[in-house]
């Protein structure tokens, strides 16, 4: 046994009777209401889930293992001449909630290496797809496809028992996080480079093995890291991290939750708006024909994106009510690596007037940047141009996190999860006489 798998053990046992005792002796206390709007509403703010992984201050922003981003990215470990923390020291944190030492990342580096061969047949249903097939598709059909690998399935059906779960649910873990930075390069060059694949150099780490395997220099593995780790996890209540825990919840194995969990990152509401960013911005600069943007030209495309009827992607949240600290990183970043790049200036113009517009228009609860805001233009300037491939970077990083999550729910044996709905007669009943009576 590796020593996380070791110390994810103990965790494990330390954490299990907190989560018993509450279920036994506390199941009834009351921690929250359901109001008509919210059972409208997409269930917005009823607390109904449970991590310990990260919890999303709507103020504050995300704590991941109650570290905010900068402190995160200071408790752990880097490679020599990295900016970031590798993503094999993130998985230890993540999974434990402890910085792993020098030994320990070590271990993880070749345990990721040891699993990281991709099953050739992935490649085969990729290539098998007609090219313009979005790459989010590319990514959850080569993700399904590998599901006869599972040893968590396996597992189910010779023997299984419900306290050891979490053992094949880790393996599982484990070996899609250390296959995907290849599956993802993989779609990267097959769609766009002219199948010009790349082979995966195991000297290198998670973040610049990617990096080598798309064709870009450093420091684009510096980007890498940040990307992935800034992407992991925002509680288990947003779209892409409550399907993983679904679908998990009905014991179907990591290959069919985190296939799931991606099809909720590939909506436009979700994950797709950083590809979203990137579209309007183009077609921004189009209609400009040439003219520099200017405080009062994005305000003018700004209007017309909300009398269209749509949204200004990158902006909103469901839970923040401030400005995103993922965005703040990365803006950060562009200002040391980039502060003369045109995008970047674009994306600071547009963090300047939207706020203001957004509020005007009086709608949205957040007028706010989110993480989406951000992340194509750090990747348009180290020559990622190809915007739909956005949201697949998205879902490496997002695996981390909800894989983490998968693991803990096996750990601490959440059931099935099961929401009850009601009819609109109910609703209608209950808001004459004031509120549900029974
Ligand atoms: N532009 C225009 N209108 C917006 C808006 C935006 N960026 N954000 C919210 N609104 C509107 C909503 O569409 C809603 O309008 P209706 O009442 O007409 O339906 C109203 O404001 C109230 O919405 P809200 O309560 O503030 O926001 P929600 O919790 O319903 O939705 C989100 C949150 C992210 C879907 C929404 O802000 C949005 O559509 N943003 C743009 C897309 C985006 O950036 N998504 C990425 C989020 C981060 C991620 O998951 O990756």
């Amino acid at each position: 046994m590796t020593k996380l798998k070791q110390r994810l053990q103990e965790r494990i046992e330390a954490e299990r009777p907190r989560t018993a005792r509450l279920n036994k002796e506390f199941g009834s206390v009351v921690i929250d209401q359901v109001t008509i709007g919210q059972a409208l509403g997409g269930a917005r703010d009823v607390k109904c889930l449970v991590t310990d992984i990260s919890y999303l201050d709507p103020q504050e922003g995300i704590r991941i293992r109650g570290k905010n981003i900068p402190e995160t990215f200071a408790c752990l470990p880097k490679g020599s001449g990295a900016e970031y923390p590798t993503v094999e020291s993130f998985w230890h944190f993540i999974l434990t909630g402890e910085a792993p030492d020098a030994d320990e990342v070590e271990e993880i580096e070749a345990d990721f290496k040891y699993r990281a061969k991709v099953p050739p047949y992935v490649f085969d249903v990729i290539r098998a797809l007609p090219k313009d097939t979005h790459p989010m598709v590319m990514l959850s059909s080569a993700i399904l496809s590998m599901q006869r690998e599972s040893k968590f399935t396996h597992f189910y059906h010779h023997g299984f028992k419900k306290d050891r779960a979490w053992e094949t649910m880790y393996e599982d873990a484990s070996d899609l996080v250390a296959r995907l930075p290849e599956i993802a390069a993989f779609i990267y060059r097959w769609k766009y480079r002219n199948g010009q694949i790349i082979a995966p150099d195991t000297k290198l780490d998670f973040g610049a093995n990617f990096a080598h395997m798309m064709g870009f220099a450093k420091p684009y593995d510096d980007v890498a890291r940040m990307y992935f780790i800034l992407h992991s996890d925002h509680e288990v209540g947003n779209a892409s991290a409550h399907t993983t825990h679904l679908v998990g919840s009905t014991l179907s194995d990591a290959y069919y939750s985190l296939g799931a969990g991606l099809c909720a990152l590939a909506g436009p509401l979700h994950g797709l708006a950083n590809q979203e960013v990137l579209d309007w911005i183009q077609k921004f600069k189009e209609k400009l024909g040439g003219a520099e943007p200017t405080e009062d030209n994005v305000k003018a495309a700004l209007w017309d994106t909300l009398n269209a009827g749509q949204v200004i992607p990158g902006y909103g949240h469901a839970v923040l009510r401030r400005t995103d600290p993922r965005f703040e990183a990365q803006l950060q970043f562009a200002e040391k690596h980039l502060p003369d790049d045109a995008l970047f200036k674009l994306v600071r113009t547009i963090y300047k007037v939207a706020p203001g517009v957004l509020t005007e228009q009086g709608k949205t609860k957040n007028p706010w940047p989110n993480v989406d805001a951000a992340s194509g233009m750090i990747q348009w300037h180290y020559g990622l141009r190809e915007y739909d491939f956005y949201t697949v970077l998205f879902g490496v990083g997002r695996a981390i996190g909800v894989l983490a999550n998968l693991v803990w729910d096996r750990a601490l044996g959440y059931p099935l999860e099961r929401p009850k709905s009601v009819t609109t007669d109910m609703l209608e009943k209950w808001a004459a006489a004031g509120g549900a009576k029974e």
